[in-house]
């Protein structure tokens, strides 16, 4: 019945085999995933965690380039008797890209109710569209940029940041921005702005000035990261976006208008407000990540 109402489209993402026994998934492999990448193959990864606490996600090792990766990872679960019958064990396989927003090539929910956890399980399941209940919005951060090629001078305005993810449970969030500079896929050069007290609308308005010879303009990334603060964890960061001339999208538009024109600033405006979204491009190009 379900498969029936399935559109044929799902039906191309591909499947996942995993097991299950008491707190313990087994995350096995995969088949016939969809090709995301031009060369018409992905670098598949998969990110498990449970509705009820989206906080704590695991993820496999990323295999590059292939449509059928061998995973053969286990994932312990911690979750209070009370809380499976609402909890959901979601599974979701993703394909790496290096410069750009990882896609989510389909998922697999397992509502834990619907599971006997006492009995091992083993099984294929069709991976089906993402759902979009735990999409998050993380928010919007605007900024503006200058290049000055005779000076050879960098200078971000982190102007403000908009309907920012509340991140205190006591309280909506302590936003603060991070501007890291990456020159050659290392990390080169970090500032960061003041905190905001309480604030999902922090307004900065804050300047820094980066001395980027022009020989080394092309092979700099800018990441723009707002972390909530917190006086007694760690901070924790909201969202994180790319920029540089291997970024996608408005994000490698706003980088190229700030080349284009120099000496003058790109506005902040429709360009530079950027939706934040999740990425782990620090780690990426530290190389922590690489294989
Ligand atoms: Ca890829
Ligand atoms: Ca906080």
């Amino acid at each position: 019945m379900e498969d029936l109402e399935r559109s044929p489209e799902d039906k191309q993402r591909g499947k996942l085999q995993y097991s299950l026994e008491y707190n313990l998934l087994g995350v096995k492999q995969a088949a016939d995933l969809k090709a995301m990448d031009s060369g018409g193959t992905s670098d598949p990864y998969v990110i498990v965690y449970l509705t009820s606490d989206t906080k704590k996600k695991y993820e496999t090792k990323v295999y590059r380039k292939t449509l059928n990766p061998v995973f053969n990872e286990s994932f312990t679960f911690q979750v209070p008797q009370a809380e499976v019958p609402e909890s959901t064990l979601v599974m979701q396989v993703y394909d790496f890209n290096r410069f750009a927003k990882h896609d989510i090539i389909g998922e697999v929910r397992l509502p834990l109710a619907s599971v006997n956890l006492q009995r091992a399980i083993e099984q294929w399941s069709d991976l089906a569209a993402a759902s979009k209940v735990e999409q998050e919005q993380l928010g919007e951060v605007c900024f503006s940029l200058r290049y000055v090629p005779s000076t050879g001078k960098l200078t971000v305005v982190v102007v403000e940041a908009r309907k920012l993810k509340r991140m205190d449970s006591r309280g909506l969030s302590d936003p603060f921005v991070k501007v890291h500079l990456i020159l050659n896929r290392k990390k080169w050069k970090k500032r960061k702005t003041s905190v905001k007290k309480n604030t999902l609308s922090p307004y900065f308005n804050e300047v820094f000035v980066f001395e980027v010879p022009f020989n080394q303009i092309q092979n700099v990334d800018l990441v723009i990261s707002i972390w909530d603060h917190d006086k007694v964890t760690k901070n924790e960061q909201i969202g994180k976006l790319f920029l540089g001339c291997r970024a996608t999208g408005n994000q490698l538009r706003h980088w190229s208008d700030m080349l284009s024109n120099p000496r003058r600033p790109v506005p902040p405006g429709v360009l530079c407000r950027l939706q934040l979204f999740l990425l782990k491009y620090i780690f990426i190009l530290c190389g922590c990540r690489r294989r």
